[in-house]
């Protein structure tokens, strides 16, 4: 049995459904230069916000303004929290200022004051991929140490500010996606830099890694300080990877390729960096940037949970070599599709155990608690006659990872503190910034091109979930 206060909800981030991208106060973050892609298309960044180009994160879904309508249906389907963001942006617009915005602050009082009456404790990450874009364009990013004196600032005025209302936490959404430094995307979105116009991109993108890191830990120290309840999470895609074959070399490459997991994890779990980090290291054009002080802060501020999104499994064959310059997806030049698995409309394939196999993984590498933060899938959908979608296939999806990971909790005994479906509502696709890549078991009436009135719809999942959450994930 899961445990009883199991925490089923949902999970969004601020720049996917906000909107209201300069109300009150608010400055430009990394998200607002991005333009919209398609599957295949890659999103640009823009230098600035230039007229004529296409931001579907300006618009979201209009979240700002419908908070209220929306969470009342989470609180229908009987969500026990809601994970979204903190924009950033909203607080420091620059990133340099050093008073807060009151009036950014004041929205976040205002949701988190909604949900908490509904009964759905917010769970809050402070970076999703939405950094003041000035600290990207007149700081370089996180490339640049001083990140950490403006990313603690920030972190120190949220906890402080809503630490009576949130207990679980994370710093940095899916801190491992920028591994995937041949699409400058990642890199932008996690750290502000373009790695591809760095000399040598693997050593600038384990740089940034290395001070979010010491930032990671600094905000985790400093949150303990502040409520000794905070529970500070780190947060990683579960980048599960199986070899193609028995071959041993596809077996090493498998247990190689899980490093773009563990390196991350490794660090902020433990608190020192991996022995195989010191060889990573040391192929590196020149040495990291990395003090005995941050050695010590590292050591200080260990997360409390493993808190890790999960979409899809991969596969490594190492007699493959794909071209992956410019890639979209998550790959490496060893990556081939698994012949037992089926796969999504943008190439994601689906493989409910393996969210059973990444949670014994994080198990007996690390025996912490853990927080599936997001799972789900995007499927393409328009509304019927009935003014629904018969999402069957979210269904079957949803219901088969949840059985998979009861079994993890049950049979494995895994230490579970709850499960958050991505996207619980229709937002603005993250890879591809497209409407039409939906999650929700709500659908919203929004297009690509940003037409449409917004109007939400329940699909017929939203009745599944509430039975799954009213019966502990019994009735699947
Ligand atoms: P979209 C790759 C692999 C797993 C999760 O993605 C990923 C990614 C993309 O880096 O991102 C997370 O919207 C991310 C969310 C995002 C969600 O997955 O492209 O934390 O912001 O929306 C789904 O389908």
């Amino acid at each position: 049995m899961l445990r009883s206060d199991f925490l089923w909800g949902g999970a969004v981030s601020a720049h996917q459904l906000e909107g209201a991208y300069l109300e009150d106060g608010k400055g430009l973050s990394v998200a607002d230069v991005l333009t919209a892609g398609a599957h295949g298309v890659s999103r640009r960044i823009t230098s600035g916000v230039v007229e004529g180009e296409c931001y579907p994160n300006h618009g979201g879904i209009d979240f700002y303004h419908t908070f209220e309508q929306d969470i009342a249906l989470f609180a229908e389907m009987g969500f026990k929290c809601l994970r979204t963001s903190i924009a950033w942006t909203r607080i420091f617009p620059t990133g340099i200022e050093h008073k807060p915005n009151e009036a950014g602050l004041a929205f976040y009082d205002r949701l988190f004051d909604c949900m908490i009456a509904h009964g759905i404790q917010p769970v809050v990450t402070l970076s999703h991929f939405e950094m003041p874009l000035y600290l990207a364009d007149e700081c370089g990013g996180w490339l640049n140490r001083v990140l950490i004196d403006h990313f603690t600032r920030f972190a120190r005025v949220c906890l402080e500010r809503y630490h009576e209302k949130v207990t679980y936490w994370m710093a940095f959404n899916e801190i491992n996606n920028q591994h995937n430094f041949s699409n400058d995307v990642y890199g932008w979105t996690n750290s502000g830099v373009k790695f591809s116009k760095e000399k040598d991109p693997r050593r600038a993108m384990l740089q940034a890694a290395h001070y979010q890191f010491v930032a990671s830990a600094i905000v985790t120290r400093i949150a303990h300080e502040i409520d000794p309840k905070i529970k500070m999470g780190c947060m990683v895609a579960a980048d599960v990877v199986y070899p193609l074959s028995c071959h041993p070399e596809d077996v090493l490459l498998a247990n190689d390729a899980m490093h773009s997991t563990y390196y991350f994890t490794d660090v902020m779990v433990r608190g020192a960096y991996p022995n195989y980090a010191k060889r990573i290291h040391e192929e590196l054009s020149e040495p990291l940037d990395i003090t005995n002080d941050d050695l010590a802060a590292l050591t200080s501020g260990t997360v409390d949970y493993v808190g890790f999104s999960y979409y899809m499994s991969n596969v490594v064959d190492h007699s493959a070599h794909v071209d992956v310059s410019d890639s979209v997806s998550y790959s490496d030049e060893h990556m081939v599709s698994n012949p037992y698995l089926e796969a999504n409309e943008w190439d994601w394939q689906i493989d409910p155990r393996g969210l059973r196999y990444a949670l014994k993984a994080f198990d007996e590498r690390y025996g912490l608690p853990q927080f599936i933060v997001e799972n789900g899938i995007g499927i393409i959908e328009t509304l019927d006659e009935n003014q629904t979608v018969e999402d069957d296939e979210r269904i079957s999806f949803l219901g088969e990872h949840i059985k998979q990971m009861k079994l993890a909790v049950e049979e494995d005994g895994v230490d579970l503190i709850g499960y958050t479906v991505w996207g619980c509502i229709d937002l603005v696709s993250f890879t591809t910034g497209e409407m039409r890549k939906r999650y929700g078991f709500i659908y919203v009436d929004k297009n690509d091109d940003g037409t449409g009135s917004g109007q939400r719809f329940k699909k017929k999942s939203f009745d599944w979930y509430q039975r799954v959450i009213a019966s502990n994930g019994e009735d699947l």
